[in-house]
């Protein structure tokens, strides 16, 4: 039996950046037929992690059931999969704690996220102790595999080295969890500067589409999307154009090789238009599934109450072996 954790952050509006390097990746994983019998699915939304940067409380709520119906719209199925609220199983902060206590301050210190973070808001040690939660939320399940994108390698990595510190402490207690990143698509960068990823938190909304956004809003982004020099698409599309190319592979399904045979010899501005269509038909099927879950929000926090319930069973043995071996009082 094979399990898989991810999850996204309610900290702002979910766009095509996560679509491309986590949601689309989860529902593949959900839907191949080799791991439909023996695979344990999580998927979470991480609100702990949301606040440790500023966050409207109000709008946390809000957030927090439009990633919860995100999920659903883009195809993960909760009989297939367990869909939970992170701050509604406190098995995570507990755990937490317990692994701060083996976690090398230098090496939460050498984080490239933290040091990033860090310069836009004042650095609260929520933030400098987030990769430690994110290693509680993977290691509570025995996780095997973290289907995420390229920017979330290095709190992987870190999260194997706890497991690892924690087995030789304390006998062997977890299993070793790995990334699995798409190469092709593990970093879709923002429509306005190519040398920075699309990101929730980007100031700039011209730099990423969401996945709610309307019609107009979509054609003006992708209308805008920064190119290059040149005015036809070539063989060796420069860095601003792979990207639109490969957002583009993505919502047809077809690899960038084929896309960019396909798209050759097209200019910049037939292309965006093509690429703008076909944005707009994919978002707009999520759209209307996302809809139709939001006007029943019953359902939806009946599939958020059953996901923390299962998980609370799985995280629960979990901390009851940690404590056990840390000699904490069960
Ligand atoms: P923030 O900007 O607030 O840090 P974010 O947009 O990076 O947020 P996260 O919640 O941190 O979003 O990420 C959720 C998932 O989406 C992670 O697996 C992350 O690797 C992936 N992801 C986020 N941005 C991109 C991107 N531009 N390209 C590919 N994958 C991405
Ligand atoms: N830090 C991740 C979100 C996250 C996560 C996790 C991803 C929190 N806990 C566990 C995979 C597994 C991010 O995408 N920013």
């Amino acid at each position: 039996m094979k399990t898989v954790f991810s999850g996204v952050q309610p900290s702002g509006n979910l766009h095509i950046g996560n679509y491309i390097g986590a949601l689309s990746q989860w529902v593949n994983l959900q839907n191949s037929e080799s791991r439909i019998q023996n695979s344990e699915l999580f998927f979470c939304i991480v609100d702990l992690h949301a606040i440790t940067v500023p966050q409207d409380p109000k709008i946390l709520q809000e957030k927090v059931l439009e990633v919860a119906a995100l999920y659903l719209a883009c195809g993960i199925n909760p009989k297939k999969a367990h869909i939970f609220i992170q701050s509604e199983n406190p098995d995570h902060p507990y755990f937490t704690w317990l692994l701060n206590t083996i976690t090398p301050f230098g090496q939460l210190e050498r984080m490239t996220q933290f040091k990033e973070k860090s310069e836009k808001h004042e650095a609260n040690v929520g933030l400098f102790d987030y990769p430690v939660l994110m290693a509680s939320d993977i290691l509570l399940y025995q996780t095997d595999e973290v289907p995420v994108g390229e920017d979330q390698k290095q709190h992987i990595e870190l999260t194997r080295d706890l497991a690892e510190k924690f087995n030789k402490k304390y006998g062997e207690t977890f299993k070793l969890p790995v990334p699995v990143i798409q190469k092709e698509t593990a970093r879709v960068m923002s429509l306005q500067n190519p040398n920075s990823k699309m990101s929730k938190s980007d100031k700039d909304p011209l730099g990423t589409i969401n996945l709610l956004d309307s019609e107009k809003e979509i054609r003006e982004k992708v209308r805008r999307a920064v190119t290059d020099s040149g005015s036809s698409i070539s063989k060796n599309p420069s860095e601003a154009i792979a990207n639109l190319v490969t957002i583009y592979s993505v919502f047809k399904n077809q690899s960038f090789k084929n896309s960019t045979s396909e798209l050759v010899g097209k200019s910049y501005g037939e292309f965006k238009s093509i690429l703008a269509g076909l944005l707009v038909s994919s978002l707009s099927q999520i759209q209307k599934k996302y809809q139709g879950i939001r006007s029943g929000d019953k359902l939806l926090r009946q599939v958020l109450d059953e996901g923390a319930e299962f998980a609370k069973t799985k995280s629960s043995q979990t901390l009851k072996i940690v404590k056990e071996k840390m000699g904490i009082s069960a």
